[in-house]
């Protein structure tokens, strides 16, 4: 039995007053906060190993190459990925799908292919989707979802996987509504049909077991810093025979074997895709986010998230006024909802008062919240290191807000 409460200890910043009351941290899909072994592997690294890689060979660039090449083989672990060579650092999954968009995609979408994606995405695995179909005249369209849960209405799958889609690109768990996707049958679907899938992964590589090779996807991008990583480095995963056939993403030092006046000849995947100084430090604390998140078992993560977010859900629906959306069933690890006649502003102003942080505004799917009829919503977002006491204190203030708005 993991002993949740004392896996607190690990995070420093959880262990402060907000406003005079003990910190409740329930902005978590946003970012995750940091246990003490990935800010000690970055001091570690800027102390002692801090050089630039791939280029000296002297002592120190040796020890940053060594620890920035280890943190690939163990992304591929994490992941499943088949060799260390499918994956490649980037700054989140914004930049792991612009990379798909600007690369894989340039080269093989035209005028008159299709683009699939869902209503649920985030503006990450839309906005660069657009820019492509601009570019190309590729059209996109979109799997409905079915009211305030959150669900795709897969009825329409087979209707929209038509000959001319190319690729479809699917959130995994919808950061707005926490509903889960069934990846691995949408994936092999589309696999039968020869198109190239993107899973985005920000909400759920560090919420559950992913493995690649199981989803059956051709590309999956998710972000360090929502896996108790530090800001500024994701990663993108690819099939490697998919790699190799894209053209670089930007030009630059470390992606060449040789250049020319004319002409250069760049490397392959993944150094290909990694143009200039990357971010060093950032993998190395990754990797440590890794150990300590595979330490504790994403699939008991998992289960401690749901946990949660069925209880606050639960505590929710008990009171009057408040509409809350998401899946009733297998619900991810956060809670969207609207108080009657309170803007979504006006709860987490007035839930920071009361020392919790919550999250209010479209979450980056203005089109999903157009769809469903409203500007923004109130968002609680859970990780392993919150409690259900937390949550009490959640709902507590939750209730005061209605009392001062009633009033
Ligand atoms: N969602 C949230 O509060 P970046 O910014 O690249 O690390 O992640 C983008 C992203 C992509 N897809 C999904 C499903 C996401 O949830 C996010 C980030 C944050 O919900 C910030 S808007």
């Amino acid at each position: 039995m993991t002993d949740w409460t004392s896996l607190r200890k690990d995070f420093p910043i959880l262990h402060q007053q907000v406003h005079g009351k003990p910190l409740v941290y329930f902005d978590n899909a946003a970012t995750s906060q940091k246990p003490r072994s990935v800010i000690d592997a970055l001091v570690h690294y800027y102390e002692r190993d801090n050089a630039n890689v791939h280029r000296g060979i002297h002592e120190l660039s040796n020890r940053a190459t060594n620890a920035f090449e280890a943190a690939r083989t163990r992304s591929a672990k994490f992941i499943n990925a088949k060799s260390a060579d499918e994956i490649i650092f980037t700054r989140g999954t914004t930049e792991g799908i612009n990379l798909v968009a600007a690369t894989w995609g340039a080269k093989n979408l035209k005028a008159g292919d299709v683009i699939l994606l869902t209503e649920l995405e985030h503006h990450s695995n839309l906005v660069p989707w657009q820019m492509l179909a601009q570019k190309t005249g590729a059209k996109i369209t979109y799997i409905p979802v079915t009211g305030d849960d959150g669900v795709l209405d897969l009825s329409k799958l087979d209707s929209l996987l038509t000959p001319q889609v190319k690729m479809f690109s699917m959130v995994h768990i919808s950061n707005s509504m926490g509903v889960v996707n069934p990846v691995e049958e949408l994936c092999a679907r589309a696999r039968k049909l020869g198109i190239v899938t993107l899973v985005d992964g920000a909400q759920s590589a560090g919420h559950l077991p992913v493995d690649v090779q199981a989803i059956g996807c051709d590309f999956f991008a998710f972000s360090g810093h929502k896996i108790c990583g530090p800001t500024g480095i994701g990663v993108l995963w690819g099939r490697q025979e998919i790699l190799e056939t894209m053209p670089p993403y930007q030009g630059g030092g470390e992606m060449i074997l040789s250049v020319g006046y004319h002409k250069t000849e760049f490397k392959h995947a993944p150094h290909r895709f990694e143009a200039g100084t990357p971010d060093i430090s950032g993998p190395i604390g990754l990797h440590a986010a890794m150990d300590y998140l595979d330490a504790i078992g994403r699939a008991n993560i998992w289960q401690h998230d749901q946990e949660l977010a069925n209880y606050a859900a639960e505590k929710l629906s008990a009171l009057k006024n408040i509409r809350i959306f998401g899946p009733k069933k297998n619900r991810a690890g956060l809670v969207s909802f609207l108080l009657k006649d309170v803007h979504a502003h006006d709860v987490v102003t007035l839930a920071n008062q009361g020392g919790v942080a919550l999250r209010g505004g479209h979450h980056c799917t203005q089109p999903l919240m157009h769809k469903l009829g409203v500007e923004s919503t109130a968002r609680a977002s859970f990780y392993f290191y919150n409690t259900k006491a937390e949550v009490d204190v959640f709902i507590e203030v939750i209730k005061e807000i209605q009392k001062f708005f009633a009033a």
